[in-house]
């Protein structure tokens, strides 16, 4: 790896002073008398771009990551120049640029305090080899400053002292620590006096990132090509930094079908038919709720993508159909290689139309994976992604199957040295040709979407689904991820549990890790552990490679096969809940899961608080992450909580310790909140019903809790056909008052709303719902804690 200091050594550039300064629309353009161009856009009033170029000239302005559905505009700009400086100011920020070495210092434009500042700045070394620059970036790091992000990283969630490097890697077995992973997401969220802002560094690139590791008072990031093309996002709060974050990238193009919110079972590989129907049917045996089973890449004819093997697989229709009669729907894997086969239409096809990526001098580029040699489709052409994903016409609108899984899409290539394409390979970069240099880290981001596209069309009314391995910023836009080929240890429970947090304030919320380790085998102990966890991710699957042995709900003992059974039916449980809270995040690309420092960032326990996390907005809750564990040790944020399990009150603000035997994971609801849950069902929309609970906590004081429902799959939600139930809870001594305002056209299929009440701290002599009074003696009513049935549509409840 180059280094900082090795690069400080060759001969860098720096801008000298700004002789030149011009307005155009929201952008200005600055030069130095040494040919830098400065482009700053007030992309919004709190994001600012900045935008390098040396030798007077920009590339074409491109971006993969930028989302055309990002918002942009600004209420306020204000421009002043001085003898030493121009000043920019927004609503939100001021931009200080000095004349003398085009430096950057950024403000709070409300109170002016110093966010951050050029320590270097920008600075570059010629490439003589490639061409271009390498670009560099130095800030510097403010006293306590804290930094997330970067996507996957296999590290501590706070990056500080830390340094990283962004490379798209097919990463079999990695471990703490190891870097670069499958994801490459360059961007990050600084935190100091109790002020947070981002940095997204769009350039695809390999890039670095030194969080004050190399010398204690800086941050810096570079990239070996490209532009120095960066993103300021301002907070202040750290909430406000990812969700425009996400805006700016991206937010999944449509709410997930619930059923994919339900639980995966996947392995390495099931097959033939008959193996994958004895699992399926071992699930509804069992009542283990299930709603997904995959294929892996045995079920091709020779890994030839798009084909079946038929001695395994007779009649994919009709297993399909089977099998989703049964509840499960069928996912099915494809990786980009081609086999070079001259009797596979696939390939002739592709070659025909000269689809496959080149090498600089012209030949293909060959690689081996799975089916041996192969070629490899260049996503990054636009014709190429419609191509593939006319591609899927047959297994997803013909046969039936309801999400693909893209792998190996990095691109992972077998047996050569740097496990992926060489540099020189030629990629279309949709009009801007260049090398596998600047391509590598798209191009498994350009495979999930072209995937997404052929799903989108086939499995039209019905709402896609895609997986993939590799990414790169705003591929959350496609696709939901898994953190690839993790390790059955405790270890890699630590590591599942911070890559799912890294990712969500990375933008990127529909993850899960492959639950019980991919290589080797969980022994029952942390497989229950991780199924404890995972049915706390977004994207809740089970895989294993199946070397070492068989990784079903069932394998690991009766004991275990009933608590992870409870787990899971938990997940069922709530999934309201958390189908809430994507809809959250695709509203206000607010993450499914929030890390103790985003949810509170002002108390600075959170700053290196890793294991806990909370779920959606409510629930908090902290993995079991070592063996014979009885219970742990736990920060509980700051706020009034019920533990779960025995709904004990806990005053937060401190550490504690938590009991939780194998049967139960530490689990707290926050004071005042509403939390709806299904009756446990095999699959989504197994039943109707006419109830749904509501789990009402009691709080002095107020609370705000969402309900978001629709048909739980297809489009009709987007024309307004969905039902969005605001609960404001009031919380009083000896009162509690609930009001609902729903909004939306979608006519829930319940009738009515199980209220049950917790922790009320008053005897209940009067209960009016709408103001008509009810009938005490009719309740199920202890001393504390009630049941009431109401219909669905009340307005207000009082109880006192
Ligand atoms: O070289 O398709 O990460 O989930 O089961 C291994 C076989 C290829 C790697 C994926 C894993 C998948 C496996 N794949």
């Amino acid at each position: 790896m180059i280094t900082n200091t090795e690069l400080e050594r060759k001969g860098n550039q720096y801008p000298n002073h700004i002789v030149s300064y011009e307005k155009n629309i929201d952008t200005l353009h600055f030069k130095t008398e040494n040919g830098v161009c400065l482009q700053l856009t007030i992309v919004r009033d709190s994001i600012l771009r900045f935008r390098y170029a040396t030798s007077f000239n920009f590339e074409n302005d491109f971006s993969y990551a930028i989302s055309k559905f990002a918002k942009t505009g600004y209420n306020y700009l204000d421009i002043k120049e001085t003898k030493e400086l121009y000043i920019v100011t927004t609503s939100k920020v001021i931009c200080r640029i000095f004349k003398s070495n085009m430096k950057i210092k950024l403000f709070d434009a409300l109170d002016n305090t110093l966010i951050s500042q050029d320590e270097i700045g920008f600075h570059w070394d010629e490439s003589y080899e490639f061409g271009g620059n390498v670009v560099k970036m130095s800030k510097v790091s403010h006293d306590g400053e804290s930094y997330y992000g970067l996507g996957d990283k296999a590290d501590h969630l706070n990056l500080k002292g830390k340094r990283f490097e962004n490379w798209v890697s097919d990463s079999f077995a990695y471990g703490k620590y190891t870097d670069p992973l499958y994801k490459a997401i360059p961007f990050y969220t600084g935190l100091h006096h109790g002020k947070s802002y981002g940095m997204f560094f769009d350039n695809t690139f390999k890039s670095h990132f030194d969080f004050a590791q190399e010398r204690k008072n800086v941050t810096s990031y570079w990239a070996l090509g490209g532009e120095m093309n960066y993103y300021f996002i301002y907070g202040p709060n750290m909430n406000d930094v990812v969700s425009k974050f996400t805006d700016l990238t991206g937010k999944p193009h449509q709410l997930p079908a619930m059923w994919s919110l339900g639980y995966h079972q996947c392995k390495w590989s099931y097959y033939p038919e008959s193996k994958v129907k004895e699992i399926t049917s071992k699930f509804r045996a069992l009542s283990i709720p299930c709603d997904a089973i995959y294929l892996d890449i045995d079920y091709m004819e020779g890994f030839r993508c798009f084909t079946w093997n038929k001695d395994y697989f007779p009649d994919p229709k009709r297993m399909v159909k089977e099998l989703a009669d049964d509840g499960f729907k069928t996912i099915v894997i494809i990786d980009p290689g081609i086999k070079i086969d001259p009797e596979y239409d696939i390939f002739n096809e592709a070659l025909e139309k000269d689809y496959f990526c080149k090498r600089a001098d012209g030949p293909y580029m060959k690689g081996k994976v799975w089916p041996g040699a192969c070629y490899f489709p260049d996503f990054t052409n636009k014709n190429v992604r419609s191509w593939w994903a006319d591609l899927f016409k047959e297994l997803v609108e013909d046969i039936g199957v309801k999400g693909v899984w893209n792998d190996m899409n990095e691109p992972a290539v077998m047996e050569v040295p740097g496990k992926t394409f060489p540099d020189d390979v030629r990629h279309d970069y949709d009009g801007n040709p260049c090398s596998h240099r600047k391509a590598h880290n798209i191009y498994g981001m350009q495979m999930a979407r072209a995937t997404y596209q052929g799903l989108k069309k086939f499995a039209y009314p019905k709402r896609p689904f895609v997986i993939t391995r590799a990414a790169y910023a705003g591929t959350q836009r496609y696709s939901s991820t898994w953190t690839g080929d993790n390790v059955a240890s405790w270890e890699h429970l630590w590591i599942a549990n911070v890559q799912a947090q890294r990712m969500s304030l990375s933008g990127y919320s529909f993850v899960g890790s492959d639950i019980g380790g991919f290589a080797e085998q969980p022994n029952g102990e942390l497989f229950t552990r991780w199924i404890q966890l995972g049915v706390f991710h977004p994207f809740c699957r089970t895989h294993s490679s199946g070397d070492h042995g068989d990784q079903e709900p069932w394998m690991f003992g009766d004991e275990v096969t009933g608590i992870v059974k409870s787990f899971i039916e938990l997940r069922y449980q709530l999934l309201p809940y958390l189908y809430t809270a994507f809809w959250q995040y695709l509203n206000d690309g607010v993450p499914v899961l929030k890390s103790l420092v985003l949810y509170d960032q002002d108390d600075i326990q959170t700053h290196y608080r890793t294991d806990e996390f909370i779920y959606g907005n409510h629930i908090l809750v902290c993995p079991i992450l070592e063996p014979n564990s009885r219970g742990r040790r736990m920060y509980i944020p700051r706020g009034n909580w019920y533990n779960y399990w025995t709904q004990d009150y806990i005053i937060g603000g401190k550490e504690i310790w938590v009991d939780a035997d194998l049967d139960r994971m530490p689990i707290f609801i926050k004071e005042g909140s509403i939390i709806p849950k299904y009756p446990i069902q095999q699959y989504v929309d197994e039943k109707d019903f006419d109830e749904i609970t509501l789990e009402v906590r009691y709080k002095l004081g107020k609370e705000e809790s969402l309900l978001y429902d629709d048909a739980h799959d297809g489009y009709d939600y987007t024309k307004g056909r969905y039902s969005l139930s605001k609960f404001n809870l009031t919380g009083k001594t000896n009162e509690l008052i609930i009001q609902q305002h729903t909004t939306g056209t979608f006519k829930t299929p319940y009738i009515s709303f199980k209220l049950k009440f917790i922790g009320l701290p008053f005897e209940i002599s009067k209960i009016e719902v709408d103001n008509v009074e009810i009938d005490l003696e009719s309740l199920n009513c202890t001393t504390h804690n009630m049941e009431l049935i109401v219909d669905k549509t009340f307005s207000e409840i009082h109880i006192r």
